[in-house]
């Protein structure tokens, strides 16, 4: 693959509902410093948002953070999964509850059709668990459509989040 930067700026969203949803989403950040190039990264405030979807399950806690790699995209991938394992990540339910969920939204403005992998991550444009992370941490951001994050957040979307104190 003809990826081999030394920089790239990725963002990932976080999510989880059970267990202790803030704590998971705690050790993942924890977790994620150690892909980071330089161990800093930055992520938003934590969000209490309602499960999208139609199955039964507990409130989400939801953030998205942001770093730079050395990893390329696959690789990146694998390493999150890993922490989503660690964590006890268990695939049983389609669109059901999970202890952690950590899907790449942005790898630098690249667009990537892989089987396994497809950047810009599908829903993000709908979802406001993501959007207003990602303003909040990223308002200046431009997607690789075009749309700036800003034009994409509106006031309904922010109205179905809950800040979490810090
Ligand atoms: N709903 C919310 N609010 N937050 C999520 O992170 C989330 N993740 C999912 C589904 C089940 C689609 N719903 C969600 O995977």
């Amino acid at each position: 693959m003809s990826n081999q930067q030394a920089h790239n700026l990725v963002y990932i969203a976080l999510g989880a509902n059970l267990d202790s949803p803030s704590a998971q989403l705690n050790n993942a950040v924890a977790a994620m410093k150690a892909l980071s190039l330089d161990g800093q990264i930055q992520v938003s405030s934590y969000y209490r948002s309602v499960p999208m979807g139609d199955v039964e399950q507990p409130d989400y806690v939801n953030a998205v953070a942001c770093f730079i790699t050395q990893l390329a995209p696959i690789e990146l991938l694998d390493a999150l999964q890993q922490i989503e394992l660690n964590q006890g990540r268990e695939r049983l339910v389609r669109w059901g509850p999970r202890t952690l969920d950590l899907d790449i939204l942005l790898y630098n403005q690249q667009t990537i059709e892989l089987p396994r992998l497809t950047v810009p991550h599908y829903g993000m444009k709908q979802r406001s668990f993501v959007l207003v992370p990602l303003e909040e941490i990223s308002p200046e951001l431009t997607l690789p459509c075009g749309s700036s994050i800003n034009k994409l957040v509106n006031q309904t979307m922010r109205d179905e989040l809950q800040k979490l104190p810090a």
